[in-house]
C-alpha cells in the first residue's frame, strides 16, 4: 500500500494482488526477491525472504524513517512490525509480542535481532542511565546465549539449538526498564553427538582457540582435550573443524561473548567456572572404561585427575561417581558398581546434564541482572511488555530423533497459534465494529497437535506410558506402543503399518506428516532421552564441590539417597507443559507475525527455489492468509487519523467541517468520492474493501496537495 513503492518492485502487500492464487503470490515474491525487496506485507504480517547477503537496510537512517509511522507509508520492514508493536503498547497500554517463525535457517534469529536493535533505538530519548543500562544488557545477552545456545547444523550455520521468549518491560514513558528471558529445551544430545557435518555448541570451539582458558582443556600433552571425541567425531581435529567454517571466527567471537558476559555481570569466578566446566565436559569425552575380571575401571585415569581439578574436587570422589552409584535398599545403602556400559552412558548423561545446568544458570544469571526492581506501578503508572518469541525452526535432517519430534512439534504449536489468532483477531475486530464476516477455510493442524500432545493417546503419553513400563523398557515397546494406539491416524505411520514403504525400517522409524511436511523419526534413544536420568551421585559430586558457582547449580546434590524418592517429570511432559504455557501468554498479547522463507538450501542470496519457496508459502498458510484480509476489508483506519490524512480531496472537509462527527465526515468525504460501495463504517474505524480505493484516495490526496502547494507557492510569490 506504500504510495511511494514502484510496481517495479512488485506489489508491497500481497492483498493488493490482482488475483490471489498460488503462482501470482510466488511470482510476487520472487521478483521482491531478486529486486532486494526482502519483505513483503500481508496485511499487517511480514514476509520475509532471507537474502543470504549483507543488506544496507537496518541502519541509523532507516530507523528514522520508521520511527513513529503507520505501516502503509513506508516500504515493507521488520523495523514497521517492530514500530506497530511498540505503538500499540504505548498508545493503548497493550501488552504486545512478536512471534517469528519459519524452518530452519529462514531467518527468525536475525529477525529478533533487528527488532530489539530498533526497539533499543527509538526509545529512552531522554538518555536515562538506567535504561541505557538495561538496554545495554538486554543487547548483550543475545552474544552470549547464541555462543552457548547455538551450532552449526546442516542447515543453519548459526541454528538455534534452543527455544527463546523474551519479554521487555517498559516504564509508562515507554522506555524499557527490564526483561526476561525464557529458555525452552536445549537439544542437550549435541554435547555428546552430533551427526557429519555438524557441530557441538560454539562456546566448546570458543575455549578451545582462546590460548588463555586453554590451558584447562590441554592440560598435558597426554590430557589435550581439544581434540575430544564430544566435539570432534569426524576425527579430523576441531581445529580443521573451525577453519572449513569460515562463516565462524571462534576466536573472535570468545572475545565478543567473554566481553559481553563481563558487561552482564558476570564475575572472574563464574567466568573461569564457565570455561572449567566447557573444560570438563571436552574432558569426559575422553574418558572410557574398560574391564578387569568383574570389575569395571577407567582407562585413562589421568583425566579423572584433570577433572577433579577442575571440578574442585578430589580425584577419587570422581572416580567413585564414574563407576558406581549408591542404591538403597530398604534401609541400608549400598554402593553399587557399574558396568562399563552403564559407566560410559553415566559419563555422557553428566556431560549433557552439566551443559544445560550451566545453560539455564547463564539464562538465570541474565534475567537477575535484567529483571525489573523496584517498579512502583503505583508512582509509574502501566507497566507494558513486548514479547519477542525466537525459537528453533522446523528441522528436518537425515537421522531425525526426540530432539527434532519436541522442535517440530513446538512449530506445530506456533502454526495452531498462528491459525487461531490471525483468524480470532479479525473476526473479533469486525464483530467489534459491527461489520458481518465471512469465514474462510484454513487447513488446520490441530489434529497433528493432537497427534502430540492428547492424553491417553498422544504419542508423548505413548512414549511416558513406556518409559513407566516396570518390565524392560526398549525403544522397540515404545514403537509397539505407538502402532497400537494410532493405527488409523491420518499423520502417523511405520513400517508396520504401511508394510511397502520402503523408507521406513521395521521396529525402528515413524513417520508423521506434519503441517510443513512428512518427517520419519527413529525411535532409537527416545526412552533415554524422556527418562532423562542422571545418577544422584553425580548431583552430589558437583553440590560438594568446593568450588561455590560450581555448587549453585546444583542444588538437589544437598539431599541424601533415602531422600529422594520422586519420580521426576520426564523430557517430554516437561516441554509439553513449556510449550502450552508459552502459547497461552502469547495468546494474551496482541500478536505481530514475521513469517520467514528460505530461498534455497545452499545459502545463495541469488537462488530463489521455486519449488522450496512454494512449499513454504503453502503449509504457512501464507494464501490463506492473503484471502482472509481481502474477504475482509485491506485497510481500516480510525476516524480521526483517516480525516486527517484525506480531508483536502473533499469540499466538505477541507480545511475544516462541519458535520457532527468525524465519522459522519468521513462518510461524507467517501460519499463525494464514489467509494460508498468499496468501504463499512465500524464505530470507530472505516473499513475499505479493496486496495485500489485507498490507491484511489493517494493519488488524489498527492494531486490536492500538490495544488495546494502550487497554490501556496503564488501567494508566496504574490502572483496572486
Ligand atoms: P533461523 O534462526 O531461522 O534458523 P538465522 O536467523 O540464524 O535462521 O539465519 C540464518 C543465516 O541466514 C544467518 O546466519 C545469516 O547468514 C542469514 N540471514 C538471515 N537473515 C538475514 C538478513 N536479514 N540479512 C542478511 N543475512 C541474513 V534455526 O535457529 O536454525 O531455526 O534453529
Ligand atoms: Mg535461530
Amino acid at each position: 500500500m506504500a504510495e511511494h513503492e514502484s510496481l517495479e518492485f512488485g506489489k508491497a502487500d500481497f492483498v493488493l494482488l490482482d488475483n490471489v492464487s498460488l503462482e501470482e503470490f510466488m511470482a510476487n515474491l520472487k521478483l521482491r526477491f531478486e529486486k532486494g525487496r526482502i519483505y513483503t506485507y500481508i496485511g499487517e504480517v511480514v514476509v520475509s525472504v532471507n537474502p543470504y547477503r549483507a543488506m544496507n537496510i537496518y541502519g541509523r537512517d532507516t530507523i528514522e524513517q520508521y520511527k513513529g509511522r503507520e505501516l502503509y507509508e513506508r516500504p515493507p520492514h521488520l523495523f514497521a512490525i517492530a514500530d506497530a508493536a511498540y505503538k500499540a503498547m504505548k498508545r493503548r497500554n497493550k501488552d504486545t509480542c512478536i512471534v517469528i517463525s519459519g524452518e530452519s535457517g529462514a531467518g527468525k534469529t536475525e529477525a529478533s535481532k533487528y527488532i530489539m536493535q530498533y526497539i533499543a533505538a527509538i526509545t529512552n530519548p531522554g538518555q536515562r542511565a538506567e535504561v541505557e543500562r538495561v538496554k545495554n544488557m538486554l543487547l548483550k545477552s543475545n552474544c552470549v546465549l547464541e555462543a552457548f545456545g547455538n551450532a552449526k547444523t546442516n542447515r543453519n550455520d548459526n541454528s538455534s539449538r534452543f527455544g527463546k521468549y523474551m519479554d521487555i518491560n517498559f516504564d509508562f514513558k515507554g522506555d524499557p526498564i527490564g526483561g526476561h528471558i525464557n529458555n525452552y529445551l536445549l537439544e542437550k544430545s549435541r554435547v555428546i553427538f552430533q551427526q557429519e557435518g555438524e557441530r557441538s555448541f560454539h562456546s566448546f570451539y570458543q575455549v578451545c582457540v582462546c590460548v588463555c582458558v586453554s590451558v584447562y582443556v590441554c592440560v598435558t600433552r597426554q590430557t589435550d582435550a581439544t581434540i575430544s571425541w564430544y566435539t570432534d567425531q569426524m576425527g579430523r581435529g576441531s581445529v580443521t573443524v573451525l577453519i572449513i567454517k569460515s562463516s565462524i571466527d571462534d576466536g573472535a567471537d570468545f572475545k565478543a561473548v567473554a566481553d559481553a558476559m563481563k558487561v552482564i555481570g558476570f564475575t572472574a569466578d563464574e567466568l573461569q567456572t564457565v570455561y572449567k566446566v566447557l573444560a570438563t565436559i571436552l574432558h569426559l569425552g575422553n574418558l572410557t572404561f574398560g574391564v578387569d575380571g568383574d570389575t569395571t575401571l577407567i582407562e585413562n585415569s589421568k583425566v579423572v585427575a584433570v577433572i577433579g581439578d577442575l571440578l574442585a574436587t578430589k580425584e577419587e570422589n570422581v572416580e567413585k561417581a564414574l563407576l558406581y552409584r549408591t542404591v538403597a535398599t530398604g534401609r541400608d545403602v549400598i554402593d553399587k558398581q557399574h558396568t562399563a556400559q552403564e559407566a560410559s552412558y553415566g559419563r555422557d548423561a553428566l556431560a549433557k546434564a552439566m551443559y544445560e545446568r550451566m545453560f539455564c544458570w547463564i539464562v538465570g544469571r541474565i534475567n537477575d541482572v535484567i529483571e525489573v526492581k523496584n517498579y512502583d506501578a503505583k508512582v509509574h503508572g502501566k507497566n507494558t511488555v513486548i514479547g519477542v518469541l525466537d525459537i528453533y525452526g522446523f528441522e528436518i535432517f537425515q537421522n531425525n530423533s526426540f530432539e527434532q519430534f519436541c522442535i517440530n512439534y513446538c512449530n506445530e504449536k506456533l502454526q495452531q497459534l498462528f491459525i487461531q489468532l490471525v483468524l480470532r483477531q479479525e473476526q473479533e475486530e469486525y464483530q467489534r465494529e459491527g461489520i458481518p464476516w465471512k469465514h474462510i477455510d484454513f487447513f488446520n493442524n490441530q489434529i497433528i497437535v493432537d497427534l502430540v500432545e492428547l492424553q491417553h493417546k498422544g504419542i508423548f503419553s505413548v512414549l511416558d506410558e513406556a518409559c513407566m513400563n516396570v518390565g524392560k523398557v526398549t525403544d522397540k515397546v515404545f514403537l509397539q506402543g505407538l502402532n497400537s494406539k494410532l493405527v488409523n491416524h491420518a499423520h502417523y505411520t511405520s513400517r508396520k503399518l504401511s508394510p511397502t514403504d520402503k523408507s521406513l525400517e521395521f521396529d525402528r522409524d515413524f513417520r508423521v506428516r506434519h503441517y510443513a511436511g512428512n518427517v520419519v523419526y527413529s525411535v532409537v534413544g527416545f526412552i533415554d532421552k524422556n527418562k532423562d536420568t542422571l545418577f544422584q551421585d553425580f548431583k552430589r559430586l558437583l553440590y560438594n564441590s568446593s568450588n561455590p558457582v560450581l555448587k549453585v547449580m546444583w542444588p538437589e546434590g544437598k539431599l541424601r539417597i533415602t531422600e529422594v524418592t520422586k519420580r521426576p517429570l520426564t523430557a517430554a511432559t516437561l516441554f509439553k507443559n513449556s510449550m502450552i504455557a508459552l502459547v497461552e501468554n502469547l495468546a494474551c498479547k496482541e500478536p505481530y507475525y514475521v513469517r520467514c522463507i528460505k530461498p534455497n538450501d545452499v545459502k545463495s542470496p541469488l537462488l530463489f527455489e521455486h519449488e522450496r519457496c512454494r512449499h513454504q508459502v503453502e503449509y504457512l498458510g501464507l494464501l490463506e492468509n492473503v484471502r482472509v484480509r481481502r474477504a475482509g476489508f485491506a485497510n481500516r483506519q480510525e476516524y480521526p487519523r483517516f480525516l486527517q490524512r484525506y480531508k483536502m480531496i473533499s469540499e466538505f472537509t477541507w480545511p475544516n467541517h462541519d458535520l457532527p462527527s468525524e465519522k459522519e465526515a468521513v462518510k461524507k468525504l467517501l460519499q463525494g468520492c464514489g467509494f460508498e460501495q468499496d468501504v463499512a463504517y465500524g464505530k470507530t474505524k472505516v473499513f475499505i474493501r479493496t486496495p485500489r480505493t485507498l490507491f484511489c484516495l493517494e493519488e488524489q490526496r498527492t494531486e490536492m496537495v500538490g495544488r495546494i502547494v502550487l497554490f501556496l507557492q503564488k501567494v508566496w510569490r504574490g502572483t496572486i
